[in-house]
């Protein structure tokens, strides 16, 4: 038996997700090492190098082009994302960048160009959703027909807290862009139309406008309604419920047990994404690194996905802020991502 080939990976980005995503390459999965990192938090880095026997690189470009760099994994702040994923382009190094893939569908098309220039995908975006068991168990029932064809989908994504630094249009840029890009993967259609409601704000909202409710209008007719609360203080709480033209189908409840006691039973509701989706990102990284090693086609969501999730998150910011329905214009869809939908 040959031995498997070590993925030599370099991550740009060492705060919340950078850390776990570290501590999962290098310590749930295996074939991958962690050889480069860098943070503009230079101490950070330096730590965080430390900690698993890393170089810390000065600058992210100068990470990208390092030759003990096999591919890179991009956890920095979105605004910064297309800059490094453009250089592992240029690199001809796998990319594996968190979600957004950028913060405007103008930066993103950039990308898709210069993917769509090299000829073959290089990138991954961090859509995590697509590797949860029980989405993909949802769409295996949709997909099975056993509840018809489906209309509506209703889905909740409330976070216990957000960051400071979190601005009002976060909570569709950050926040919801998971739930765009659900929809487009399950029922395998673009987002049309989107509308934005508001109630009244949230007594623990501040600045943000929170709750928000978001109605996207798939190009196959299907409708699809997200609430986003971004400070619910309870817990880290992801619902989903399709209704088909015979029956249902919901995500289960995420605890892991219930408890029976005086009179009363509870299940506890997880505190973060990370406890949520734990699962989600060892597969995605898994799968990732695989085909990055087995020399396969990169086959998650890609820089196509990334932009049309931006192109629908772009008509949700406007219409939020104008109250009106707002069309999605999509560009024309390069054959390097397979068919349109
Ligand atoms: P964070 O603030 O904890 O970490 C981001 C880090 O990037 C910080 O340490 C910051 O100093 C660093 N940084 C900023 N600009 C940089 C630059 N130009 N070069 C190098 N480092 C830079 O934020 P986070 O919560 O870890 O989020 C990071 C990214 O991951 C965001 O795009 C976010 O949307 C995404 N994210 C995804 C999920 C998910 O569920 N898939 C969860 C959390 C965060
Ligand atoms: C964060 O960046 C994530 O991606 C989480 O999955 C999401 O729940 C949260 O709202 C975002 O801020």
């Amino acid at each position: 038996m040959t031995a498997r080939a070590q993925l030599r990976v370099g991550v740009i980005g060492t705060g919340m997700i950078g850390q776990d995503h570290i501590r999962r390459m290098t310590t749930v999965l295996s074939g991958i090492s962690v050889v480069a990192v860098t943070d503009v938090d230079t101490a950070v880095a330096a730590r965080v190098a430390d900690s698993v026997g890393a170089v810390a690189h000065p600058d992210g470009l100068g990470l990208v082009a390092a030759a003990e760099v096999d591919a890179v994994v991009v956890c920095s702040w979105g605004g910064t994302h297309e800059e490094y994923v453009r250089a592992a382009i240029e690199a001809g190094k796998p990319v594996f960048c968190e979600k957004p893939l950028a913060t405007t569908q103008e930066a993103c098309l950039r990308i898709v160009a210069a993917e769509v220039a090299h000829g073959s995908r290089l990138v991954q975006v961090g859509y995590m959703r697509r590797y949860d068991p029980a989405y993909r168990a949802l769409k295996q029932v949709l997909e099975s027909g056993v509840i018809g064809a489906p209309l509506m989908m209703h889905c909740a994504h409330r976070n216990a807290g957000v960051p400071a630094f979190y601005e009002p249009e976060n909570t569709i840029t950050d926040t919801a862009v998971h739930e765009i890009d659900m929809a487009r993967w399950m029922f395998g259609s673009e987002v049309a139309a989107v509308r934005v409601l508001r109630p009244r704000a949230s007594r623990n909202a501040g600045e943000l406008p929170d709750p928000l409710l978001l109605v996207l209008e798939l190009a196959n007719e299907v409708l699809v309604d997200v609430e986003i609360s971004v400070n619910v203080r309870y817990g880290y709480d992801i619902r989903g419920e399709i209704l088909g033209e015979d029956g249902t189908v919901a995500l289960g409840d995420p605890g892991l047990i219930s408890v029976r006691h005086a009179g009363h039973v509870t299940s506890p509701v997880p505190p973060g994404w990370r406890d949520r989706f734990g699962a989600a990102y060892d597969v995605e990284l898994r799968e990732w690194a695989d085909s990055v090693t087995g020399g396969e086609a990169i086959g998650g969501p890609g820089a196509w996905d990334g932009y049309a999730a931006a192109a629908v998150s772009d008509a949700a910011v406007r219409a939020l802020r104008t109250g009106e329905r707002v069309t999605v214009a999509l560009a024309e869809r390069p054959a390097l991502y397979g068919r349109a939908r």
